[in-house]
């Protein structure tokens, strides 16, 4: 008696002539095949995707480095509120001030939870952490009030602020009044 008889083995007949009209299909495919489109168009968009990749990696490294001569500022974050110290012993409440087209240094740090810190302006988002330190290089370029958003984890409003960027004369006339202001308080 026929092993492949109709009767017998009707799904392995079905599976049979459908592997026929697939090896049919492939063979009609690799006929209408053209290698050198195919090579095409694979390589360009992997070499177009690479371009975009590095340039926007440097580009983001280039925004996220400290300069060694940054203005160094301390972010902190405490329920609900974000304090800015600055070198001179200067200090703001919900609004950081930064003078235009000077490198700043953020430090970013918590007193209570973890908080997110964002300027979407100035290419800074990171999380401020209890007991850690977060580092992050910033260089305002334009003068002007941007918003300080508590990203991430802080869904409060009141971890809005603004960041006001002046000008270098503004920055420093400012930071002496603050000076003061902290001193006569102490
Ligand atoms: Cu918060």
């Amino acid at each position: 008696m026929n092993a492949f008889s109709l009767e017998e083995t009707p799904l392995k007949l079905r599976a049979s002539k459908r592997t026929r009209f697939f090896i049919r299909e492939t063979r009609m495919t690799l006929a209408s095949r053209n290698l050198r489109s195919e090579i095409v168009w694979t390589l360009a968009p992997i070499a177009l995707a690479v371009v975009v990749i590095v340039w926007g990696v440097s580009a983001y490294r280039d925004s996220q480095r400290v300069e060694a001569d940054a203005i160094e500022i301390k972010a902190i974050g405490k329920k609900w509120q974000w304090t800015f110290l600055y070198p001179n012993g200067a200090k703001s409440v919900n609004e950081l001030v930064a003078p235009e087209g000077k490198p700043l240094k953020l430090v970013i740090s918590s007193e209570d939870v973890a908080h997110g810190f964002s300027i979407p302006e100035f290419r800074v988002k990171a999380e401020a952490i209890p007991n850690q330190e977060v580092v992050v290089g910033a260089k305002p370029t334009r003068q002007g009030t941007f918003e300080i958003v508590g990203a991430d984890y802080c869904v409060r409003s009141e971890m809005f602020g603004k960041a006001r960027v002046v000008s270098d004369a503004e920055f420093e006339r400012w930071l002496e009044e603050r000076k003061t202001a902290e001193g006569e308080r102490r």
